[in-house]
């Protein structure tokens, strides 16, 4: 399915369907394997291969194949997300390989001849902390393997214009900068047209080492969750034109209140992973505006895109359906050691680059996070996390920047953040367990988290709870209302949205989670009936457990 933005001018194809499939248990791709495998098998692309028959479960080398016809001269093929470690074969020979696991990667390279040609693609799903840094099998979600995105295949002009993306200056005078990424064997003098909104184009000659212009719109409206007004803008060159979307909308903090085009607003939220336990992490279109559906039915205004980027399908969405989101690098819960892997380093700083790339235009996107509760009270973590708030801050475009601690008492870059983001769940993991009314403990820790913050030098900063939540069987009912129960967790969520949001000292919550989803038996048995978390207000097929009401009434009594 297409997605902004809109490449125009040269063939595209989706390479969405079947292609030839085998599997390798237990084997991490190796080079010399390629020539001997024997196709038995088919599979669609996207899936998750390891939902499939075939390899259900199991850990090891996808091998996907099929025949693409093309011209002479540049290709790219964009994988749109993948897991984990993904090598890319056109021929037989190698053009390129990443392990950014839940990234989109583009792959350049060029086609000797016109005619048909092989493509081939392996993909590993298993963990391995030197080839596939990001993902380890400790993390509380399941490590789907596959090509769980699109992949398109982009016959390419000479030179291209890749990406325009959208600096807004000035919001309230509409004035706004557009950066164009250009590709190919590019002349010293550009010659670009420009439309905004559908107007007529009009033309400019552009500098293709710094191919910029500043543009004034003449349809100012702001993009705002009641009313998300999108514009494009659509820049032409000789050979390609690229249409792009955006928003026109201001960010920023002042004090402990995030103002959205100058007005104070709190975040009503919740954090959601791109996962069904049919799909995976391979979602179908109607299952993906399905899920932004609920969000707004709940009376959210605010999603955290939990833990890895995000298909841009569910962000183009939230772009026309008035969401605002947060989008973060992959990371669970990271230890120090991971921070002396120089791999994973790498990595993360790679994909928050492409994060940007892949994000820069969505309005909806006020939040740009990483490292979710890493041991980010280890002095071993303190480079890292400054270099990814450094790499997401350098794009200047109007965002902040934030990650989930689970340390905030000892925190070491909390300086960094813009919104102190604390993931916490008192009375669920209860301190202690004997209490008779464990949800007494929320407003107590509340209470504690805001004065250590305080104490701590960071009581004028936002304050956002992004995790808090409570387990609950679907179907499980108690007239105790004990954990497990859908009549605690309802009674949890009741009580969090109401010291959280009846404390304006708090920017808001986003409550964990949307619904239930897979994650590892063997590691968690006891904390994670069904292999599930079953914190979601959802079940796994987006059935509503009490708390889902619970929840739509605090949040719509809430302006
Ligand atoms: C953490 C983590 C989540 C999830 C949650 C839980 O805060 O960030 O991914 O694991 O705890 O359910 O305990």
């Amino acid at each position: 399915m297409q997605t902004w933005p809109l490449h125009a001018g040269y063939p595209l194809e989706i390479l969405d369907g079947l292609w030839d499939f085998a599997f390798q248990e237990g084997v991490l791709f190796r080079e010399e394997q390629c020539s001997k495998i024997e196709f038995h098998d088919v599979t669609t692309v996207p899936s998750c291969f390891d939902l499939q028959n075939i390899c259900r479960g199991l850990r090891g080398t996808g091998f996907y194949r099929r025949r693409v016809r093309v011209h002479k001269g540049r290709i790219r093929l964009v994988c749109r997300g993948f897991g984990f470690l993904l090598s890319v074969y056109w021929d037989g020979r190698k053009i390129g390989e990443s392990n950014l696991t839940y990234s989109e990667v583009p792959f350049d390279f060029l086609s000797e001849e016109e005619g048909e040609h092989e493509l081939l693609l392996a993909v590993s799903n298993l963990y391995d902390a030197s080839a596939a840094p990001l993902i380890h099998p400790f993390y509380d979600f399941y490590g789907y393997g596959g090509l769980y995105r699109s992949v398109e295949l982009h016959q390419l002009p000479d030179w291209s214009v890749d990406r325009a993306e959208v600096r807004i200056v000035d919001a309230e005078s509409g004035k706004i900068r557009v950066r164009l990424r250009l590709s190919g064997n590019l002349p010293e003098r550009c010659p670009a047209a420009f439309s905004l909104d559908g107007a007529p184009f009009q033309e400019q000659l552009l500098d293709s080492a710094e191919p910029e212009m500043e543009l004034q719109m003449e349809n100012r409206e702001l993009w705002s969750p009641e009313h998300p007004v999108l514009h494009t803008v659509t820049v032409r060159t000789p050979f390609s034109s690229v249409t792009e979307r955006f928003g026109l909308r201001t960010v920023k903090t002042e004090g402990k209140k995030l103002l959205l085009n100058g007005k104070e607003i709190r975040l009503k939220g919740i954090c959601r992973h791109e996962a069904h336990v049919l799909f995976g992490v391979s979602l179908p279109p109607s299952l993906i505006l399905e899920d932004v559906r609920l969000l707004k039915d709940l009376g959210c205004n605010f999603v955290r895109c939990v833990h890895y980027p995000q298909d841009s399908r569910f962000l183009d969405l939230c772009d026309e359906l008035g969401l605002l989101v947060w989008e973060e690098t992959l990371g669970w819960g990271n230890p120090p050691e991971h921070f002396r892997n120089p791999a994973f380093a790498a990595a993360q700083k790679a994909q928050a680059h492409r994060l940007i790339e892949k994000s820069i235009n969505h309005p909806s996107i006020i939040i740009w996070g990483f490292l979710n509760e890493g041991h980010s009270n280890s002095p071993e973590t303190d480079t890292l996390y400054s270099e990814l708030a450094e790499i997401l801050r350098s794009a200047r475009d109007g965002r902040l920047i934030s990650y989930a601690t689970m340390f905030p008492d000892d925190d070491r870059s909390l300086a960094l953040a813009d919104i102190i983001s604390v993931n916490r769940y008192p009375g669920w993991y209860a301190s202690n367990p004997d209490l008779p009314r464990p949800l007494k403990e929320i407003e107590a820790e509340m209470d504690r988290l805001l004065k250590s913050l305080a104490k701590r030098g960071f009581g004028n900063r936002p304050v956002l709870i992004s995790e808090i939540g409570a387990g609950a069987i679907p179907g499980w009912h108690d007239t105790f209302h004990v954990h497990w129960s859908e009549e605690y967790q309802a009674d949890y969520v009741r009580e969090s949205c109401r010291v959280i949001l009846g404390n304006p000292e708090f920017l808001g919550l986003a409550v964990w989670h949307f619904s239930d989803c897979r994650t590892y038996a063997s590691a968690r048995a006891l904390c994670r009936p069904r292999s599930l978390n079953n914190k979601g207000v959802l079940d796994e097929y987006r059935r509503p457990k009490l708390a889902y009401d619970v929840l739509k009434q605090a949040y719509s009594c809430q302006k």
